[in-house]
């Protein structure tokens, strides 16, 4: 995997998770916190305050953690206050790149770079790791606010609420250890997991990966049999870092990262609330397919040499998704 070294592009390997056969996740290098007066957050330094047009938000529409940001950015009503660069869906050798030839690639008008490392490399000169999107960029101090997703939707969340009036919360005081349960399991077992299944060198790294997958996905069947969310009867964060992994679980991670015990619609509960989630007014806008297919196909040699794109199933997604059924509901939380 390509990155920053001390500052400059490094191609090939580095470090010691690769040769053993199983995936690691770097963590996120920038964990600065948006507060509504700009004191200090959970994490990171103070002075990154909440303001209309201060912030910028660098995303691929084909990553299942800058996915979450950008839902976040739509149901908090924060699209005309936080602007928007999404990336050409192929990861190539240099990294994300802003060429705009692909529907829906704006480029980088903010800062005028080419690839992803060149906006890190404004931030720190002699940054070290990976280039990774979601980037949340501080117009007025110059510099990246966090690259890390989990809390850069927690700060989305609530600390703009006091410009935009909105009240909804996906982290409710009430369900937050819930809410922690859960997401550590679907992290670490599905949205990590795929990727973990996917990028295994070896048989025995595959064969730890890719059991937990499959049962997270009966675990999630089984709860949402008898309850309309992953923490509950109210729609929390838990079930968006969920979704954005289920959404691009048949095509996708079913074939190409050889997930393929079961389809994700073969299970009837996780497969009606995807829907339900999905048909959230503002959420489809989120899920673009084509950025989706194309990058993970097309963006591993290694796994798919020729980077052809399957057929992939059809798949409606406007289905109605008979989950009031189950009682709780989305207007209880949008
Ligand atoms: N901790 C990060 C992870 C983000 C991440 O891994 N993004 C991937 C895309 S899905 C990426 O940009 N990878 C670039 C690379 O591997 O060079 C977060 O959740 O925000």
């Amino acid at each position: 995997m390509n990155q920053l070294v001390d500052g400059k592009w490094v191609y090939g390997s580095v470090g010691a998770a690769e040769g053993e056969g199983a995936y690691r996740r770097q963590d996120a290098g920038f964990r600065n916190w948006i507060t509504p007066d700009g004191r200090p957050g959970p994490t990171g330094e103070g002075g990154f305050a909440a303001e209309a047009g201060r912030y910028h938000l660098y995303v691929s529409y084909a990553c299942p953690w800058a996915h979450r940001t950008l839902i976040f950015r739509a149901l908090k009503g924060l699209e005309g206050l936080i602007g928007l660069s999404v990336v050409h869906p192929l990861m190539g050798r240099d990294g994300w790149s802003f060429a705009t030839d692909f529907p829906g690639a704006t480029g980088d008008p903010l800062l005028g770079a080419a690839h992803v490392r060149d906006i890190y490399l404004r931030a720190r000169p002699d940054m070290t790791g990976k280039a990774t999107v979601p980037i949340l960029w501080d117009k007025a101090r110059g510099t990246i606010v966090s690259n890390e997703s989990s809390e850069i939707i927690r700060m989305f969340d609530s600390a703009f609420d006091g410009l935009t009036g909105s009240t909804l919360t996906f982290c409710p005081e009430a369900l937050s250890d819930r809410v922690a349960e859960v997401n550590a399991r679907v992290y670490d077992n599905f949205n990590n997991g795929v990727y973990k299944a996917g990028f295994a060198s070896t048989q025995e790294a595959y064969d730890a990966a890719v059991g937990p997958v499959f049962e997270t996905m009966a675990w999630a069947d089984e709860v949402l049999s008898r309850q309309r969310y992953l923490a509950g009867d109210r729609l929390t964060e838990a079930d968006w870092r969920m979704f954005t992994s289920a959404v691009r679980f048949d095509n996708v991670y079913h074939t190409h990262f050889r997930c393929n015990r079961a389809w994700l619609r073969d299970y009837p509960n996780l497969w009606g609330w995807t829907r339900e989630l999905y048909q959230i007014p503002g959420v489809a806008g989120t899920v673009r397919h084509d950025h989706i297919v194309n990058h993970y196909y097309r963006s591993h040699p290694d796994l798919n040499k020729y980077g052809i794109i399957p057929i992939n199933p059809v798949i409606d997604w406007d289905a109605p998704h008979g989950r009031d059924a189950i009682g709780g509901g989305a207007d209880d939380a949008v």
